[in-house]
């Protein structure tokens, strides 16, 4: 079973993530992990923290001579700005954050659930998903992810589908945009309407997209709902700072639609048996590649909606703790626009999820056994 856990607060010494069952026998790339934290940290409306930081990984276990040795493997991102100890406690809890709840429910300060609910943790997750597509590149799988949406702008539309087309295309237009969309002709409008919206002490929030090619036909189950790899990703996306839905495939708009318009003919062309599809072919991807909680040979299609961030320069209403009055809610340095990062963030946590899935069908005590594995599996369903 593949798995992670993150430790670490927003000011603390560091981030921790700790992955527990990855195979041995990776040969792993820092540079690859370090590319995606160093994505993560841009996009324009991104805060003040992101010039303090520069965000890279070192594995404090699990590695010999830079090769996975199936033991856990701990990843550490140094947090340069670390002065938790000389920070003070927040009196008027942020509408939209975790600090009126948190600070309830542990009948403590603001600032000891803040740090820890801040987005900054999401680099610990992005360094463990930057760790697993590298075991999904080892069997053909590739990741992209973009912005679809930022603020009511749209972005993006049916015609980014990976259907045909490579995830390294995609990764690349992605990458020529200030704001990680597939339509970088449009970053002057885009970039000026979050400094627009960041002058008016304002945030703004958006979606993004991640699909992932090279999928075989099965992983997931549709056995038991705790293993259904669509369950399984949803709670990983909705787990994200700031996310308040998650669609696969066409998601909501399936819901509007009838059966015909929804569902994806099958096919067979006997030249590509020899594929990870085994020669099984759909026109349409409605699905997003995932029928009854398993990869159906097609893209994964998975979508997010971000809120806006919830610190506001120009605060909502909110009460002080202390004297139970009235007061505007704290502000403390943050991001007019994160969405970007989340594109980033998303993308990693989703390719995750798919390594577990991966190992779980294939086994996870060494990449050259997943690959046996993985080479008669095909091989049997070839021979049905
Ligand atoms: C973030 C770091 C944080 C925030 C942001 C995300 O740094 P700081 O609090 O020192 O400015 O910029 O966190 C939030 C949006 C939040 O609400 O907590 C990061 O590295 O992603």
């Amino acid at each position: 079973m593949l798995r992670y856990w993150t430790a670490g607060e927003s000011h603390g010494p560091a981030l921790v993530a700790l992955v527990d069952g990855f195979p041995a026998g990776l040969a792993v790339d820092a540079d690859a992990i370090n590319a995606e934290l160093q994505r993560r940290q841009g996009g324009h409306g991104r805060g003040g923290r992101q010039r303090i930081e520069t965000d890279t990984v070192t594995f404090l276990s699990g590695l010999w001579r830079g090769v996975t040795l199936g033991s856990p493997l701990a990843l550490e991102v140094i947090n340069r700005d670390a002065k938790l100890e000389r920070l003070d406690d927040v009196e008027r809890p942020r509408p939209g954050h975790a600090d009126l709840a948190g600070s309830i429910k542990h009948l403590g300060s603001v600032r000891a659930v803040l740090e820890r609910a801040s987005a900054r943790e999401t680099a610990a997750r992005v360094a463990a998903g930057a760790l697993a597509r590298q075991l999904l590149a080892v069997f053909g799988i590739e990741v992209a992810g973009w912005v679809r949406e930022l603020g009511g702008l749209v972005l993006g539309g049916p015609e980014d589908s990976l259907l045909g087309r490579s995830a390294a295309d995609l990764r690349e237009i992605r990458d020529s945009s200030a704001v990680y969309s597939l339509k970088p002709d449009r970053d002057p409008e885009v970039t000026s309407f979050i400094d627009k919206v960041g002058k008016e002490g304002d945030t703004l929030g958006g979606i993004v997209e991640v699909q992932i090619t090279g999928l075989p036909i099965g992983l997931g189950t549709h056995a038991q709902w705790d293993r259904k790899l669509d369950g399984r990703i949803a709670q990983a996306v909705m787990a994200v700072q700031a996310i308040k839905g998650v669609e696969i495939g066409m998601g909501f708009e399936t819901a509007r639609r009838r059966g015909s318009e929804v569902h994806d003919a099958i096919a067979y062309v006997a030249g590509d048996r020899d594929t990870p599809t085994l020669g099984f072919s759909r026109p349409t991807n409605n699905a997003g590649g995932l029928e009854a909680g398993m990869t159906n040979g097609q893209p994964l299609v998975v979508k997010a909606a971000m809120k806006p961030i919830s610190t506001l320069r120009k605060p909502l209403g909110s009460v002080n703790l202390r004297t139970k009055e009235s007061e505007e809610a704290a502000y403390e340095r943050s991001d007019v626009c994160a969405v970007s990062a989340c594109s980033v963030i998303i993308e990693n946590v989703v390719a995750f999820e798919v390594a577990a899935a991966l190992v779980d069908k294939f086994g996870g005590d060494s990449i050259e056994e997943m690959q046996a594995r993985w080479r008669l599996y095909h091989d049997l369903a070839r021979q049905k």
